[in-house]
């Protein structure tokens, strides 16, 4: 009797324990603990440089609706001034981009160098780039009426460029979204929409077999958080579907209410992509040990078309993005520049223009971009680094040197009897190496400077 008392004992003991240990770990925490290592994962890693895309409705107030202007965030300026739905849904009846070329916006970004585009397909507006089976609120009840999803993957797919499609969570326009859950009315309702989306997505999967990567956005409103089971549903539904597809991390939450990262700190999909407007902070050295992306627009705050886009500061130059570009680069992740087309389906001039130069400076210097690796040593005053191994025994060690030393000298944190040789990208003339006492090598830079960005120069290194 005694010992089964002492039984009993532990057994509570070990139930009470069980359900602590249940309650300090949120269920729906992420699921994808390490880098992944498949081809299409690798890929997307290799590729390192991407276009966002953000084109709908919004592009035709293009900020400013009946005289008020939105100042930031074009695309979000039905919820921001308040338009009436009904009102706003009117849009939908000028959208026309008579002049939209796919094979043009694909020839510019191969031209400035990107290896994935990312569009929109369904941003908060609800309105749809593709002719969906569950909804009439898309572009067949356009005057332009065709699909716009199919020649922009075939155009890019032409390109060699890969196609991500993006999709919101939020949908401004669909009868059973709810941003907050308050009767049960409610909930019926957010379990039908959240029925439609993963409707769409799968859709969107079938009938456009060629994308790699669903890029989710929206998950932070109440509706979502306080029902964690839909994040995971969909993200599950979309990998039955497709193995290899890549989600980043804004489609999921935990129980905890938790976005962008779960109750242990670790992103939820496959990468984080939660580096909006801003990249990773520097590591002193250390490479981040995740996958990770960051989307950057080019005036302050707006991502779909705004008429003027100084409104809200400054407006980055190409050099500017070149530098994010490189820093992300230096730091293991990928940057992500984003263009809102106008309502007619153009580029704007001041997008061509960054295009064609930071394409120029990627032409001579794409190699030290691709298929890189971040540099685990601390960033020198000049620049970046990245890296590159080329077999076994042999690596690159690339300079992008932003801040050319007045002394023309640069030190780098190898020893100069390892340097095979020192290349500068843009002549490929060889740099002349010496050392210092401690036989690390000390770099000349040629007299001139050849781009107004950086000049790269490319140190291979037998190991
Ligand atoms: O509200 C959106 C915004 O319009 C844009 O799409 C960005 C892209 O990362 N995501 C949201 C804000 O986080």
């Amino acid at each position: 009797m005694k010992n089964n008392n002492y039984y009993l004992f532990a057994v509570l003991i070990l139930m009470a324990f069980h359900s602590y240990a249940q309650e300090i770990k949120p269920q729906y925490n992420a699921t994808v603990l390490e880098k992944r290592n498949d081809p299409a994962m690798n890929r997307w890693r290799e590729n390192r440089f991407g276009q966002f895309i953000h084109w709908g409705l919004y592009a035709i107030p293009g900020g400013e609706w009946k005289g008020s202007i939105e100042p930031m965030a074009a695309e979000g300026i039905a919820h921001k001034l308040k338009i009436p739905g009904e009102e706003y849904a009117e849009l939908i009846h000028k959208f026309n981009p008579v002049n939209f070329d796919p094979e043009k916006w694909a020839a510019m970004d191969k031209a400035m160098g990107v290896k994935y585009v990312i569009i929109t397909t369904k941003h908060h507006e609800g309105f749809c780039l593709w002719p969906s089976k569950y909804t009439d609120y898309d572009i067949t009840s356009t005057p332009y009426q065709k699909d716009i999803l199919e020649p922009f993957v075939q155009a890019y797919k032409k390109a060699g460029i890969d196609v991500v499609f993006y999709y919101s969570i939020i949908d401004w326009n669909h009868k059973d979204y709810r941003s907050k859950i308050i009767s049960p009315a409610d909930s019926i309702a957010f379990g039908q929409y959240i029925k439609y989306a993963k409707n769409q997505l799968v859709e969107l999967l079938k009938n456009y077999p060629d994308i790699k990567t669903l890029w989710f956005d929206g998950q932070w409103e109440e509706s979502y958080k306080t029902n964690p089971q839909y994040g995971w549903e969909i993200e599950q539904t979309l990998r039955n579907f497709k193995p290899d597809i890549i989600i980043n991390n804004r489609v999921r939450l935990n129980v905890a209410g938790m976005i962008d990262h779960d109750s242990n700190g670790r992103h939820f999909g496959d990468y984080d992509a939660s580096f909006e407007r801003k990249l990773i902070e520097d590591t002193t050295g250390l490479m981040p040990t995740f996958d990770w992306e960051a989307c950057m627009t080019i005036p302050v705050n707006t991502w779909g078309y705004h008429k003027d886009w100084t409104i809200n500061g400054h407006v980055k130059s190409p050099r500017e993005l070149v530098e994010m570009l490189v820093k992300c680069s230096s730091m293991g992740g990928n940057f992500v520049l984003n263009f809102g087309p106008k309502p007619d389906g153009t580029i704007r001039t001041e997008e061509l223009e960054r295009a064609k130069v930071i394409g120029d400076w990627m032409k001579v210097n794409g190699e030290a971009i691709y298929a890189t690796e971040g540099f685990p040593y601390p960033k020198p005053v000049w620049g970046y680094y990245t890296q590159k191994h080329i077999s076994a025994n042999e690596k690159i060690v690339y300079l992008h040197i932003f801040n050319r030393p007045a002394t023309g000298l640069i030190n780098i944190p190898i020893q100069k009897d390892e340097i095979v040789e020192a290349t500068l990208l843009f002549i490929k003339d060889k740099i002349e190496i010496t050392v210092l006492a401690d036989g690390t090598a000390v770099l000349r830079l040629p007299a001139k400077q050849y781009s107004d960005i950086a000049d790269v120069i490319a140190v291979k290194l037998k190991m």
